[in-house]
């Protein structure tokens, strides 16, 4: 018999700037991509899911300077503080890449002296204004102005005015080749982010990017291998993390098996560098781009992106604690998930989805049927023959469940996953099985029921979905093959309330 192959499956998340503890902005991108990597695994692909932090730059050297530490000091212990939340919310990465790690710095200086050879990077004199906190050159046109002063339009700050030698990039040489990917192929999801890069390209033009700054004054980088005077732009240096985290440059093997299917999950704010930027890097690289950039909206609270700078900040803590423990958290965070709107969030919202959907819809009813699972049948109920209208209901769901799941809409997968609670609550209350001496029948659809909601809940609220195969005596299957009457006998031994509702008393942030 041949070896089946599995089908290959990269995902992976912005490595953040560790400036700070991660908080519900990092963390709605990190659930998604985890939701992401949990379904591909469950239906068999071979995952590989990165994530990590970008720990060079000058806002990293300003922070740590301000802590007292060295850098180096500094991002080991914002990389074991980020574990340590990732590990809180379920985050199942495969590999954590931190850009100070070793082979990540051989894989940035080699891809920089390669571009280099090939002349698409070259020394030059820039002038003009800066944003220290993106890190990034401001032309008049990109800055708002102020009081009559330039200011940066993402953090509303002073630029500041600079001159220097530095090394560019020929981006310019690739308007071509990414206005072709951008309007012709499908790279970019939704496609109106591509429209949105694509017409900037054709309205603005394409101007070199300064890869290089000076280590007088940006000391902490990857030096460029050819010039020790200079240190590496935290952008060049970043977007590699996903070639290095698989292999690149010596693994070749290996980074063409996880390349070939590369799906970077990205907020819309570093839309621009992981488009027009990193296409470009890559084909100097002689390397194709990833399969999917899918761009996500902010979240925002009272109008604002939620961030440090506007102060709204939610904290992880915070939902952990309110949304009993990770599972919730994670619901929550995958339900609002919205490529296009940006989603307002507020405690009233989110608690009114926990309770009707977690608790109530799916919760209790979870714990409704166990208890009479186990007050009527003693917790053994047997098959019987399912309705071939529920067959067929659950059927449809799943199948648009995965379709859903497929096309990276998560929060509508999760709908079709709630339709069949909702039905199993309905036919509940209509079957009625603590009024009749031997429900099995309407008791082991219900369990039907609850399973195939279970296993399609199983990528969001992994703890959960586990406590409850247990309880009840079911394993956590590929949803591709989820057939009812598939189980022989369910052993109850547990109604567990899975989500304890949350009281609603507080409205807004703070
Ligand atoms: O940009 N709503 O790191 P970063 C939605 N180091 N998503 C949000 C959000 C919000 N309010 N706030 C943050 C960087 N995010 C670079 C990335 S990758 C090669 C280098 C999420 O710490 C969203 O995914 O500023 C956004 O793109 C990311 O955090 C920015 O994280």
């Amino acid at each position: 018999m041949m070896a089946v192959e599995m089908n290959v499956f990269y995902v992976t998340t912005p490595i953040y700037y560790p400036n700070a503890p991660p908080h519900i902005g990092h963390a709605y991108t990190s659930v998604f991509a985890d939701v992401l990597a949990r379904f591909n695994r469950l239906i068999g692909n071979n995952v590989f899911f990165l994530t990590g932090n970008d720990e060079h730059g000058l806002k990293i050297q300003r922070v740590a300077e301000k802590a007292g530490k060295h850098p180096k000091e500094f991002v080991d212990e914002m990389a074991s503080v980020y574990r340590e939340y990732w590990r809180t919310l379920g985050i199942s990465y495969d590999h954590f890449i931190r850009t100070t790690d070793p082979y990540h710095e051989k894989a940035v200086k080699e891809a920089f002296s390669y571009i280099h050879g090939k002349g698409l990077i070259y020394k030059a004199k820039y002038s003009g204004m800066y944003c220290v906190d993106c890190e990034k050159y401001y032309s008049p046109g990109e800055y708002i102005e102020v009081d009559g002063k330039p200011h940066c339009p993402i953090h509303n700050k002073p630029l500041e005015y600079l001159e220097e030698e530095t090394y560019y990039f020929k981006l310019s040489e690739f308007k071509d080749y990414l206005l072709d990917i951008l309007e012709n192929k499908d790279v970019v999801y939704p496609q109106q982010y591509a429209r949105e890069v694509a017409s900037k390209i054709r309205n603005e033009g394409l101007r070199d990017v300064s890869v290089a700054r000076p280590v007088e004054r940006v000391g902490w980088g990857i030096p460029v291998p050819f010039d020790d005077k200079y240190v590496i732009y935290v952008w060049f240096d970043a977007l590699m993390n996903y070639l290095s985290g698989v292999g690149y440059p010596d693994d070749k093997e290996r980074l063409q098996l996880y390349w070939s299917n590369a799906h970077h999950v990205i907020g819309k704010d570093i839309l621009w560098f992981h488009t027009a930027v990193w296409f470009s890097i890559l084909k100097a690289l002689d390397l194709p781009p990833p399969r999917r950039v899918i761009v996500h909206s902010y979240l925002i609270n009272r109008g604002l992106k939620i961030g440090k700078s506007a102060g709204n900040v939610i904290s992880i803590e915070e939902l952990v604690s309110r949304y009993n423990g990770s599972d919730g958290v994670r619901y929550l965070l995958a339900r609002i998930f919205n490529t296009d709107k940006d989603s307002e969030v507020s405690f009233e919202l989110l608690d009114s989805i926990y309770n009707s959907e977690l608790a109530d819809t799916y919760g209790n009813l979870a714990r409704r049927v166990g208890t009479l699972s186990m007050k009527k049948m003693n917790g053994k109920v047997y098959r019987r023959s399912v309705d071939k209208a529920v067959a067929d209901l659950v059927a449809t769901h799943v199948g648009a469940y995965i379709d859903s799941m497929k096309n990276y809409e998560v929060s509508k997968a999760l709908e079709h996953a709630m339709e069949i609670a909702r039905y199993a609550n309905q036919y509940v209350n209509e079957s009625k099985p603590w009024e009749k001496p031997n429900p099995s029948k309407e008791l082991y659809t219900l369990l039907e029921l609850i399973r195939a909601a279970t296993i399609l809940l199983h990528p969001v609220i992994p703890s959960a979905s586990l406590k409850l195969a247990s309880s009840f005596g079911f394993e956590i299957e590929n949803p591709l093959n989820i057939r009812l009457e598939g189980v022989e006998r369910y052993t109850v031994v547990e109604a567990p309330i899975l989500f304890r509702k949350v009281q609603v008393e507080r409205q807004g942030v703070g």
